[in-house]
């Protein structure tokens, strides 16, 4: 069993950041995720020029084991590459069957999710709200807000992360903005790109 001793952490109710600095932030850029946008063109020249900040996040440094929990936060920062909001790169969870709790604190958007079969679900999400993402769905956080999205969440903390499934073959549905709203359109990226 993991020797763990009892800790607190402090996390930002609006910001999501540690403010303490006891933990450190892993930063994606568009760089990082070019390929998953559907406007692959717009993504590039971004990523060339200013390359935003799309999100921060929190992984502590705890063993990879069922007993344990692994928690933190997310800011996903509001904007835009084309028409798609910003994102998350989204993954499965390495074991497919662990599920993941989040809970919205500020902001607004939402998560994209779709298991390896097929099934597709977008749930919005505000603050206040608890998101129960069952095992074998992929999830992705979307901002489509005009301030950061912060969520916070809990995970079985032997998981892991399966990135490459996203990577190859993108997700069947994106989320873009139509007339000031969020629409959920196919990806016509899905599969195809590598
Ligand atoms: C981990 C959990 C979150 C994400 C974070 C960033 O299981 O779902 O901590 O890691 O929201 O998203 P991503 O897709 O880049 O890991
Ligand atoms: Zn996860």
């Amino acid at each position: 069993m993991a020797d763990v001793k009892p800790f607190v952490l402090d996390f930002n109710l609006l910001t999501g950041l540690c403010e303490s600095g006891k933990v450190k932030p892993t930063l994606r850029h568009v760089s990082n995720m070019a390929a998953q946008f559907a406007d692959h063109e717009a993504a590039q020249a971004l990523a060339a020029g200013e390359n935003p900040l799309l999100y921060e996040f929190y992984g502590l440094d705890l063993p990879e084991e069922s007993g344990v929990l692994q928690f933190g936060t997310t800011k996903l920062y509001p904007g835009k590459v084309g028409d798609e909001y910003y994102m998350t790169k989204g993954h499965f969870h390495t074991i497919l069957d662990t599920s993941e709790v989040y809970y919205c604190l500020s902001g607004q958007g939402g998560m994209l999710m779709e298991t390896p079969e097929g099934e597709v679900d977008w749930k919005e999400m505000k603050p206040g709200d608890a998101l129960y993402v069952p095992g074998r769905w992929a999830h992705r956080s979307v901002n489509t807000g005009s301030e950061p999205l912060v969520m916070f969440f809990v995970y079985r903390g032997d998981a892991g992360h399966d990135y490459g499934t996203i990577e190859e073959k993108g997700y069947r549905k994106i989320v873009v903005e139509r007339d000031g709203k969020p629409v959920l359109l196919d990806n016509p990226k899905w599969v195809t790109f590598s």
